[in-house]
Order: C-alpha cells, then sequence, then structure tokens
C-alpha cells in the first residue's frame, strides 16, 4: 500500500473528528460573516464532511483534480450568488490547519498538499460554464426551442415540440440523447450560474420527467433474453433520470431492467442480490461528494459475497475524468446511455 492510501485511510478514519474541529475553528474565528450567509453548525458540518469526503477520494485515486474540479464548481456557485470566494479559502485553510494537528506529520503533510492545490483554483481567473446545447447537431433547434419553453413555463408546448416526433426507437434514443440530456445540463448550468431558481429547475425537471415515462412505458419489458440487470442510484443519490434513460437504451436492446430508483441503501440491493440472479449490476451518481458512498457500496457488495457480478458505473460525478470508475471499484464505465448499452454487453459477454 503506498503513501496515498494511508493518509487515506487515516483522513477516513478522522473523518468526523476532522470535520468537527473544522467546524468549530471556523465558528470561532469567522461567526459574523457565518452568521450573515445563515450558516448553522449543522450546514457548515455537512459542508465540511462533503469537502472531506472529495479530499479522501482526491487522495486515494492519487490525483488532484477531483478536489481541483470541486473546488472550481464551488467558486462559480458562490460568485453567481454574490457570496465572496474568501468563504471557500477560510473553510480550506482552517481544514488544513485542523488536518496538520489531527492526522500524523507524514499524511497530515501529504493530505495538506492535496488541499494547496485547491486553494490554488482561487487565483485563477473564472471561466464561465460553456452552453450545453453547443453540439447537439440537427437536433439542435427542437432543443433549444424546447429548452425555451420549459423556461418560458409552457408545459403542453414543450410536450408537443417533444411527443409527435417520435416514432421510433429510434427516434426515441435521439431525443433522449440530442434534445433531453443538453437541455437538463443546460438547465443545470443555468442554476449554477443563479440565472434560475431551485424551483424552475424543477419545474423543467418534472416535464423532461414526464415525457420519459410517457416514453419509457413503450420499450420497458421483462421479458427480455440478453441479460438481467439490476440498476440503482445509491445512497442519498437522488439524480435518477440519467440512470432511467440508460435503462430504456438497454431495454430496446433486449435487456430486462430491474431499477430500484433514487435513494437506495446499497445493504438492500445486497439483500435482492442474495434472492435473485442478475447479470450486471449498473450503479449511476451525479454528485462528485457521493463517490466515495459508491466505493464504499461496492466493497460491501463484494464483501457480502457477491464478487463475480460486473459492476457498470456511469452518471455525472464520473464525467470528468474518464477512469474514476476504478477509483470506485467497478468493472466498467460509459459517459452516455448509447455507450453504457456496448459496456453492458462487453462487461456480461465476458461472463458467458
Ligand atoms: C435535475 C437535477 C436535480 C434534481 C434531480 C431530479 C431527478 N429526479 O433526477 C434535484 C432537484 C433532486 C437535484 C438536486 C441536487 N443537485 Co442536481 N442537478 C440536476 C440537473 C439540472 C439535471 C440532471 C439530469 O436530469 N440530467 C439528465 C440525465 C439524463 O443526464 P445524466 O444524469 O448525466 O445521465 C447521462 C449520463 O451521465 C449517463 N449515465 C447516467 N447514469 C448512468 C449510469 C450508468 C451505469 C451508466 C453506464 C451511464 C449513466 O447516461 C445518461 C444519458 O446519456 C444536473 C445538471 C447536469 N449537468 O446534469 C444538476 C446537478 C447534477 N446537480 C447538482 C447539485 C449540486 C445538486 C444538489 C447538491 C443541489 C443542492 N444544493 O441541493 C442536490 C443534491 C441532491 C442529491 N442528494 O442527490 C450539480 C452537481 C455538481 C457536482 N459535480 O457535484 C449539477 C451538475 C448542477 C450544476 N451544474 O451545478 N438536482
Amino acid at each position: 500500500m503506498g503513501n496515498h492510501q494511508f493518509a487515506g485511510i487515516e483522513l477516513r478514519k478522522k473523518r468526523d473528528l476532522v470535520a468537527g474541529k473544522t467546524t468549530e475553528k471556523l465558528q470561532s474565528n469567522f461567526k459574523p460573516m457565518l452568521d450573515e450567509l445563515e450558516l448553522d453548525y449543522r450546514k457548515l458540518y455537512q459542508y465540511t464532511l462533503s469537502d472531506i469526503d472529495k479530499l479522501i477520494l482526491s487522495i486515494i485515486g492519487e490525483r488532484n483534480s477531483i478536489l481541483v474540479n470541486y473546488v472550481r464548481w464551488q467558486r462559480s456557485m458562490f460568485v453567481s450568488r454574490e457570496v465572496p470566494k474568501k468563504v471557500i479559502s477560510f473553510h480550506l485553510e482552517t481544514l488544513r490547519e485542523v488536518v496538520l494537528d489531527i492526522l500524523s506529520p507524514e499524511n497530515g503533510q501529504l493530505v495538506t498538499g492535496f488541499l494547496d492545490t485547491g486553494l490554488a483554483v482561487l487565483q485563477e481567473e473564472l471561466d464561465e460554464p460553456e452552453h450545453s446545447l453547443i453540439s447537439t447537431g440537427q437536433w439542435e433547434p427542437v432543443a433549444e426551442k424546447y429548452l425555451v419553453y420549459l423556461l418560458e413555463k409552457k408545459r403542453h408546448a414543450a410536450f408537443d415540440e417533444i411527443i409527435p416526433m417520435i416514432s421510433d426507437a429510434v427516434t426515441m434514443k435521439e431525443v433522449y440523447s440530442y434534445v433531453l440530456v443538453p437541455v437538463q445540463r443546460e438547465i443545470g448550468r443555468l442554476w449554477q450560474l443563479n440565472r434560475i431558481s431551485v424551483a424552475e429547475e424543477h419545474y423543467a425537471t418534472e416535464i423532461t420527467r414526464q415525457i420519459m415515462i410517457m416514453l419509457s412505458s413503450r420499450v420497458q419489458r421483462e421479458d427480455h433474453h440478453r441479460g438481467k440487470i439490476i440498476s440503482t442510484c445509491l445512497g442519498g443519490e437522488l439524480h435518477d433520470l440519467g440512470m432511467r434513460m440508460v435503462n430504456d437504451f438497454l431495454s430496446i436492446e433486449g435487456y430486462s431492467t430491474y431499477y430500484t430508483g433514487a435513494n437506495t441503501p446499497a445493504v438492500s440491493i445486497v439483500q435482492w442480490l442474495s434472492k435473485d440472479h442478475f447479470d450486471l449490476l449498473a450503479i449511476s451518481a451525479a454528485l462528485t461528494s457521493h463517490l466515495r458512498m459508491v466505493r464504499e457500496s461496492i466493497e460491501k457488495i463484494r464483501s457480502s459475497g457477491f464478487t463475480d457480478i460486473p459492476v457498470l458505473v456511469g452518471g455525472y460525478a464520473f464525467q470528468d475524468e474518464p477512469d474514476l470508475w476504478k477509483i470506485v471499484g467497478a468493472d466498467g464505465y460509459a459517459p452516455s446511455a448509447e455507450e453504457a448499452v456496448i459496456a453492458a454487453g462487453e462487461l456480461i459477454g465476458r461472463q458467458t
């Protein structure tokens, strides 16, 4: 085991202690600023835990980019909401002091090296994230219209733009890939930049979800014979549309899918695996802060005796780095529903 693994394990063991001390220190040093931002102990503690989780994963994966990308995202969120970026630097600097205090000197040095790269990001020029409809090709006008209807709260026009276009599985897959995915990403970007509210994002997502449910019922069946796939969003993961879409693509290609939806406890997946045979387990994660939990869930599933079932992962959390899936202990990854079908076929094929 290398130095990074040791440092990651020590930080994992002392995670709650480090989060508690960091929160206390922040509260005693920056109380007026935190009160103004309505950051009470509980919220601050949760934020700190989530930062530590990204840090652990960065260290275990021996790459700064997980933390660095997260700090970039956090900075863009803060700037668009007029929260001073010094809040991020105070947070990381305080975490740095506590880590040096609590971890062994060698591990402390290694961990603070990672935190320093996070802090350095705050000095960079801030680029706005790119518009998400840029590369949708011939579907771009449809995606643009659909987006405008969602933003103008024209629900029926949005349905009428999409539903009549779908005559078969091919157009359904194209609408998913080139209209619904980019539009959902654009909705996320507008929320990130504080140009739409959470309520407006929920409204748009609800319409996309309704369209997907209508389309989904046309393709979901349980008597397909290419393989049996259990798919899930673990722990506190609420982003369930991506996995739902992947299931539809898999169904079209002849796989039977059993989807547990959002918020599924890993232990209940273990229980189901003990009752039924599946050819593949598919896990979706959107939040970087959930990657550590996905890693531990896969470890749990493996240590419960399910050493052979191939695990395929995907979702927004994996997209910045093409080999993050290895760090969570999966057997494969695909960045889109189209590619998920190929990856599932390969993993299932290896078994037979
Ligand atoms: C809608 C949405 C929500 C909804 C989700 C509703 C639902 N039922 O899904 C709600 C409101 C619940 C939500 C909440 C939050 N969200 Co949100 N959300 C989004 C948004 C706008 C769209 C997600 C979506 O529907 N995408 C469409 C699907 C189809 O795309 P996809 O998931 O990427 O899936 C594709 C591929 O990734 C792949 N794929 C997906 N799963 C799998 C699985 C396998 C096995 C494979 C092979 C492939 C694969 O195939 C799919 C099709 O090609 C995204 C923006 C974005 N860029 O994605 C933010 C986003 C994911 N959310 C974000 C955040 C921060 C949050 C919150 C923390 C906000 C908050 N402070 O409360 C919470 C956390 C909730 C939680 N605990 O999970 C951030 C995440 C940043 C990060 N890197 O961590 C994003 C990126 C927004 C942003 N730009 O900042 N969110």
